[in-house]
């Protein structure tokens, strides 16, 4: 059972607000860092799309440096080693997708999965931040929108081809488990920043079917999508 801080008793200052904090900000710095790299391999995966995706890598380069700029704020030290273990399971699976020249997968990951993940994060936690971080969190969660926004329609206008609805369920099937398990491993600390981490997964849920419909899946079919992943784990 994860211990929910009330929002009004919050201590940004007290050391276990800031022992949470090294791990939760170390993970969104990290994902903006991985995000970057992302979109810089998509750039190349993607030639029509370079210009749009070389962009997106920008912003998210900025998204790390402003989430950084909030540790300093809170004289906190990232804690780089568990944020880059965090990621490692999915941080493989776009590289393998990468090597083997799968955008759909590379998109799955990042443009929805990872997005969506942000999103809901990012939302969840702006009415508890401090208010640095909120109005640093508040610039960065508009342009994840734009993020998800891209791999949608990149992928609604090639749903028509069998092997793209094909392979997107795939690449579900085997990264929303990571995902699932992601969650599992920073709850306690969300708990600690006074974000709610059941309203994380439902607004994770929200957006990710969403994007899942936008794409141009039926409601049954996202469903099955989304039961896919719990299957697995
Ligand atoms: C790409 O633009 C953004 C990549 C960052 C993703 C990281 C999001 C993570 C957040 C950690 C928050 C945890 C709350 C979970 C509660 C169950
Ligand atoms: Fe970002
Ligand atoms: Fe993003």
């Amino acid at each position: 059972m994860v211990q929910l801080q009330e929002a009004a008793t919050l201590d940004y200052r007290s050391e276990t607000y800031r022992d949470a904090y090294s791990r939760i900000n170390a993970i969104v710095i990290e994902g903006e860092l991985e995000a970057n790299h992302n979109y810089l391999a998509l750039a190349t995966m993607l030639p029509e799309g370079a210009a749009d995706l070389n962009k997106l890598a920008r912003m998210e380069s900025k998204h790390m440096k402003g989430f950084e700029a909030c540790a300093q704020n809170l004289e906190v030290t990232p804690d780089k080693d568990f944020a880059v273990k965090f990621f490692t399971p999915l941080r493989e699976n776009f590289e393998a997708a990468q090597k083997s020249g799968d955008l759909i997968t590379c998109l799955v990951i990042q443009s929805l999965l990872i997005e969506c993940f942000a999103i809901a994060a990012y939302n969840v936690y702006i009415p508890v931040a401090d208010d640095f971080a909120r109005k640093v969190t508040e610039g960065v969660v508009k342009d994840e929108y734009l993020h998800l926004n891209y791999g949608e329609t990149w992928l609604r206008g090639h749903f028509e081809d069998p092997s793209v609805k094909e392979q997107i369920g795939v690449a579900n099937a085997a990264n929303l488990p990571l995902i699932w398990q992601m969650f599992k491993q920073v709850e306690a600390d969300a708990g600690t920043l006074g974000m709610d981490p059941e309203a994380v997964l439902e607004d994770f849920m929200i957006a990710y079917s969403e994007a899942l419909e936008n794409v141009g899946f039926t409601n049954r079919e996202v469903m099955r999508l989304a039961a896919q992943g719990l299957r697995s784990l």
